[in-house]
């Protein structure tokens, strides 16, 4: 990249995919490619067996016992819809309230903010402390009576943060007990061991390609019982049982939610990243990336100009570190790394609440995963010393030095 080898940090954008991800999927479609669901010839036989495999690996891999739970959708903001559209729109009215975090991506904010909205429902939201954790008193106050969805993330995208979902779920069921709990665990389960069954929420998303699988295929899983009660979210082919000119009724889940052709070589690649990330062991990606963490997080603390967002305990975050360089914008930070060969994001992350509440414009992130290794992190070090030469910082000129977001009010 620019004529270096590429150093890639951008994983909690998207991750790579491994060879054998992608011969599965061209294995589909060289070999076995045909509609599932409807055919009785043996190759729409062979693709359905591959689609519905693909979703026992993905139930297995998240622990969820039931496999007609996980349905199939494009990413975690299709996932995220269909519960704000299925289950929040009948279930959430004038003067319901919905809690989420002021660190939520776009995708779990936007919806539900446009949710309240059009329902006249109200959205809470709750802040996060110095260490990029939700504020738990905060937290506790906005659940009432009125409570009827609260949604948080697992992994944070920005600060890192890793959330104890077992133990919010289990705060929002003593305290509002009419309320459901979703969880964006998009960063998540591409990054460390999820058992969905143990967590004690209601409905729980994540996507494919940040997990080494494909682009436009995410998973929603749901409570069996709220699932069966939810009308679906598109209609069409596929997710009917019996058509008749007045009236029709609905598959079986989770195929009543999968209206038309699905995804079928984005399953089946998902399917072989989960067989990939299994091999590994999660127990070891998850120690892999903290090392990394605690290394990067290290090296940049040495650098004075250096502000780092969220906790700098690496147990207590994710493999992401959000950070700006002095008063310099995060897009020249971006730009700098680039001509090295080193590619991290930059810009709000589809995080502006978080930015704002932050009191900042923008910032820099570098993402790790499975094949990054301590000297691509020496590399990345070594970019942000160039920022800091290209620049003439001199940290003793500005008072920016600080480790911690901004405190909740
Ligand atoms: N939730 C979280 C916590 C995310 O980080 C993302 C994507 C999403 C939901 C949406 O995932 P999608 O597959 O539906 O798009 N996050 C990022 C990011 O941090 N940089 O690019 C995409």
């Amino acid at each position: 990249m620019n004529g270096k080898p590429l150093v890639y940090l951008d994983n909690a954008a998207t991750s790579q995919k491994p060879r054998q991800v992608l011969e599965a999927m061209d294995d589909y479609w060289r070999k076995h490619n045909a509609n599932v669901h409807r055919g009785i010839h043996t190759l729409s036989v062979e693709a359905t067996e591959r689609l519905e495999d693909a979703r026992k690996k993905v139930a297995d891999f998240v622990g969820v016992k039931d496999a007609r739970e996980i349905v199939f959708v494009r990413n975690a903001t299709e996932a995220i819809n269909l519960v704000a559209y299925s289950w929040g729109r009948l279930n959430i009215g004038r003067g319901d309230e919905i809690v989420l975090t002021v660190a939520e991506h776009h995708s779990n904010f936007v919806v539900w903010q446009q949710l309240a909205l059009e329902n006249g429902a109200v959205l809470k939201i709750v802040p996060v402390d110095e260490n990029g954790e939700i504020d738990l008193a905060a937290f506790k106050k906005a659940l009432t009576k009125k409570t009827k969805l609260v949604t948080f993330f697992h992994v944070s995208n920005v600060l890192g943060t890793v959330n104890d979902v077992h133990r919010l779920s289990g705060i929002v069921h003593r305290k509002a007990p009419r309320a459901v709990v979703v969880v964006d665990g998009a960063q998540a389960v591409p990054h460390m061991p999820v058992n969905i069954d143990s967590i004690g929420c209601d409905f729980y998303v994540f996507t494919g390609h940040k997990m080494l699988g494909p682009t436009g295929i995410g998973v929603l899983w749901g409570r069996r019982e709220f699932l069966e009660a939810m009308p679906p979210f598109l209609f069409g082919g596929e997710m009917i049982s019996k058509v008749s000119l007045g009236r029709s009724s609905w598959n079986e889940l989770p195929w009543k939610f999968e209206a038309g052709t699905p995804n079928i070589a984005g399953a089946i690649g998902l399917g072989a990243a989960v067989d990939y990330l299994t091999a590994l062991g999660m127990g070891n990606v998850r120690k892999h990336e903290m090392e990394l963490t605690e290394y990067a997080l290290k090296q940049l603390g040495k650098i004075d100009d250096v502000i780092i967002y969220g906790s700098k305990d690496s147990e207590k975050r994710g493999g992401v570190i959000a950070f700006n360089v002095g008063p310099v914008h995060a897009h020249d930070v971006a730009s700098i790394l680039d001509s090295e060969g080193i590619a991290i994001r930059s810009g709000h992350h589809c995080a502006q609440p978080l930015m704002e509440f932050l009191g900042i414009e923008s910032a820099a992130r570098a993402s790790f995963y499975i094949y990054n290794t301590k000297e691509e992190v020496d590399k990345f070090i070594a970019g942000i010393d160039k920022v800091v030469k290209v620049f003439k910082l001199r940290s003793t000129d500005y008072s920016l030095r600080s480790t911690a977001v901004v405190s909740s009010q």
